[in-house]
């Protein structure tokens, strides 16, 4: 490693490794990383997979790789004896935001795991020049960057793959680009595959993030979507997603054929799948490309086509489904309608009811109804969910397809989600139960064997500190904001939606506050911590960033409150800065209307770093509850067969709960009182308190008491150090089964077969 090191920095810079500079440093390291996994293959074997996903959120990679390839404690030492740290040099990788949230961090998770079992499959995306925007807080409110992350050096390699991809107007030229995926301790190496254009021009994006959205040949790859978006970049989208999946489509029929693969075979040898609906054109795109090219017959190509690809659902929230209308599909590409028009015509031959048909009597494509018509499985990302998709929101589906449906409960990467992420509490854990659990998540239970050890629970709560300091360091420098590591981390971090509620979290501080200003002191001071991004078009969510971005001005500096109750809204929340805040954590807020969050992920990620959950039985929640037990879990809210009745009857009334109780309805007015108009703007908090009072869709109130009232038995438990370190180690412990390499050992018992 020195002397590769030493080579690199020689051959580009000129210079020894004493006199790089951080950024050289950085450089060299990414060359001898890349140069390793260059000579690595793709394991060979029979069925290959190809994950098509909108969104691959990798974020930062040196680290990551250098665990995987073994390279990185060698890599830390060597670093070291000429003074750099490695941390410090990791900061210069810029962070690839490509994708939203869940659904992108998920797939990132799972070729991690494909590539560490040993499987052959690789991701198959868009190279989007700008991730996800970067966010600013200004006025106490969220303002919108571009966030560009491609340098010159970097983790892509341009390859000589190129494809012709047809549009209405013009025919677009494709480059894909590949980034090396290694498996953890593995040989082999498989590829996320980012296609893109060469006439993307970043230079017409301006004031912000505002674009023209009409010159497809510039803007294509420009830049990623943002969950729930305005009408006016439909139409853009529609034409990502079929250059994603024609390039998908066309890749994968010249593998097999370079293969030697007999088409008419195909579904032998290759499974797709499809990541939420978004790569869902990839269907009648490969119906498409057998019968016009490959000679096939429309029974036959959907035959294979049905055979090949395989759907996972990752939400039931009815407008994030995609229903795309007839005339802007027949605007991008129109070539596609023929065919979408006969696989809805062959299910309104088979089956006589409108709710499973394609098309819909307003002319609009229901993406999901193609997928599970014309594909083999059909999976939901939690046990909760999947069983909420068969008995209410795809009933009508699993009457007619039981053999398809199948549950696969999210996991995540204990690569980077604890070696990576928090190297005290993986050091300490492979000092206790040996190194087995990096890639044997299950043996993490020997933990324990130690539940009454007082030393081991000693140990543990002085890594929580450790970590607690880290990020108070962390924060000081980024953002100037002071923290109390003796204070309890309460944190609720995920992307900002009126489902996840972080208004209920608001109205909690609210009601501390107050109980604070009575002289009702808690004896131990909690720090409240956010982080969240808003769609740019989502106003209510943008109305609850400014709710706390103003409670974080009254509170922090009232002189009364702030010594006992602080509030920080982290900047621009994104992988990175959850790797910091993670470890950090004394209570993860999971607090989700029952049924509204197929599974969530960050649940896992705060269990395996020792945060007790303060959840609603929702999503993976529920799993996490039956594992750890009551005693290690606090579960409040009402239940989602009593929440989906409420819908089912439209029996919710949140202005009845707030005339009838006038302790929720102080908690509520101070939204709009005169210490927050003052700091904050009267329209955002006006729009707000009046969603809350006149419908709060996600049922804010029906939870709130409960809510306040299991958090405050949660900091009186948190009193009793030992037996709160005992949950931590029980969640710990626990924590295997959300290992993603389960997650993907089951993909792959159950649909793909590799
Ligand atoms: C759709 C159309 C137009 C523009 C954007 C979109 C869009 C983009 C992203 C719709 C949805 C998403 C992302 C969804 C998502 O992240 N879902 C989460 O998936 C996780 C992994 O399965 C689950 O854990 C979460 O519960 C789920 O919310």
């Amino acid at each position: 490693m020195e002397q590769a090191l030493q080579h690199v920095l020689q051959e580009k810079f000129q210079k020894d490794l004493k006199e790089a500079t951080k950024e050289e440093m950085y450089t060299a390291l990414l060359f001898v990383t890349k140069d390793k996994m260059k000579h690595m293959k793709q394991k060979e074997g029979d069925r290959k997979l190809y994950y098509i996903s909108a969104e691959f959120l990798i974020g930062k990679l040196l680290s990551n790789n250098l665990i995987n390839l073994g390279l990185f404690d060698e890599a830390k030492e060597v670093l070291a004896k000429y003074g750099f740290d490695l941390t410090e040099v990791e900061e210069v990788e810029a962070e690839p935001s490509l994708g939203n949230g869940g659904l992108g961090r998920l797939a990132a998770c799972f070729l991690d795991s494909i590539a560490t079992l040993g499987l052959a499959g690789d991701g198959v995306g868009l190279n989007y020049h700008d991730g996800l925007f970067l966010q600013k807080f200004a006025d106490h409110k969220q303002r919108e960057e571009k966030n560009p992350w491609i340098t010159e050096e970097s983790w892509l390699t341009r390859t000589d793959r190129h494809f012709e991809v047809p549009f209405q107007d013009f025919t677009l030229t494709s480059t894909m680009y590949d980034i090396d995926v290694p498996g953890y301790g593995k040989d082999t190496c498989n590829k996320l595959h980012l296609f893109d254009l060469d006439t993307v021009d970043e230079s017409i994006i301006h004031d912000g993030i505002q674009f023209d959205k009409r010159d497809i040949p510039k803007n294509l790859t420009l830049f990623l979507y943002p969950d729930d978006s305005d009408e006016a970049g439909q139409l853009l989208r529609i034409y990502q997603q079929y250059f994603m999946v024609s390039n998908a489509a066309q890749l994968i029929l010249k593998e097999a054929e370079e293969r030697g693969v007999n088409l008419y075979h195909l579904h032998e040898h290759v499974c797709i799948q499809i990541n939420d609906t978004h790569p869902t054109m990839v269907i009648p795109e490969l119906i498409r490309l057998l019968t016009t090219q490959k000679g096939f017959n429309m029974d036959t190509a959907i035959d294979v086509v049905r055979k090949t690809c395989a759907y996972t659902n990752h939400t039931i929230l009815s407008e994030a489904l995609e229903k795309w209308p007839v005339s802007y599909l027949e605007k991008v590409v129109p070539h596609l309608l023929p065919i979408i028009r006969e696989l809805d015509a062959r299910v309104r031959r088979d089956f006589h009811d409108e709710k499973v048909y394609i098309i819909d009597e307003m002319d609009r494509v229901h993406m999901a109804h193609i997928d599970i018509h014309y594909g083999y499985a059909v999976n939901g990302v939690a046990a909760l969910h999947t069983e909420i998709l068969k008995e209410s929101e795809l009933k009508p589906f699993y009457d007619i397809y039981p053999e398809k449906f199948n549950n696969k409960t999210n996991g995540i990467t204990f690569r980077r989600w604890l070696v990576h992420c928090n190297h005290e509490l993986a050091d300490y854990l492979k000092e206790l139960i040996g190194k087995d659990f990096v890639e044997n998540a299950d043996s993490l239970e020997k933990l324990l064997a130690f539940r009454d050890d007082d030393a081991v629970l000693e140990r543990l709560r002085e890594i929580k500190k450790d970590a607690k300091l880290e990020l108070k360091k962390y924060l000081k420098e980024t953002q100037d904001v002071d923290i109390d590591e003796n204070a309890i981390f309460d944190i609720q971090i995920k992307r900002l939606h009126e489902y996840k509620r972080q208004q209920m979290n608001a109205l909690y501080a609210i009601y501390k506050y107050k109980e604070i200003k009575k002289g009702h002191l808690p004896k131990r001071p909690v720090t409240m911590i956010f982080g969240a991004k808003a769609a740019p078009a989502y106003t209510i969510a943008k109305d609850i960033i400014h709710l706390i971005l103003c409670l974080q001005e009254l509170i922090n500096h009232d002189p009364e409150v702030s010594p006992y109750l602080r509030i920080v809204m982290v900047e621009n929340y994104n992988v990175t800065k959850a790797e910091k805040l993670i470890p950090a954590c004394d209570i993860s807020e999971q607090i989700s209307l029952a049924s509204k969050e197929a599974s969530g992920t960050g649940n896992m990620k705060f269990m395996l770093n020792g945060a007790v959950t303060l959840g609603t039985e929702d999503g993976a929640n529920v799993e996490i509850h039956e594992l750890v037990g009551d005693d290690n879990i606090y579960i409040f809210g009402e239940k989602s067969e009593t929440v989906i009745d409420l819908y089912d009857k439209a029996a919710y009334n949140s202005r009845a709960i707030y005339e009838s109780d006038p302790e929720i309805e102080e908690l509520v007015d101070f939204i709009i009182s005169k210490q927050m108009i003052l700091i904050g703007d009267p329209v955002n908090l006006g729009r707000l308190y009046k969603e809350i009072v006149s419908k709060d869709w996600f049922m804010t109130l029906l939870d709130l008491k409960d809510y306040i009232l299991t958090k405050e038995r949660m900091l009186e438990d948190y009193e009793d150090e030992k037996a709160w370190a005992k949950k931590m180690l029980v969640n710990i412990a626990k924590a295997g089964y959300f290992s993603s390499d389960r997650t993907i050992a089951e993909y792959n018992q159950d649909i793909w077969h590799l």
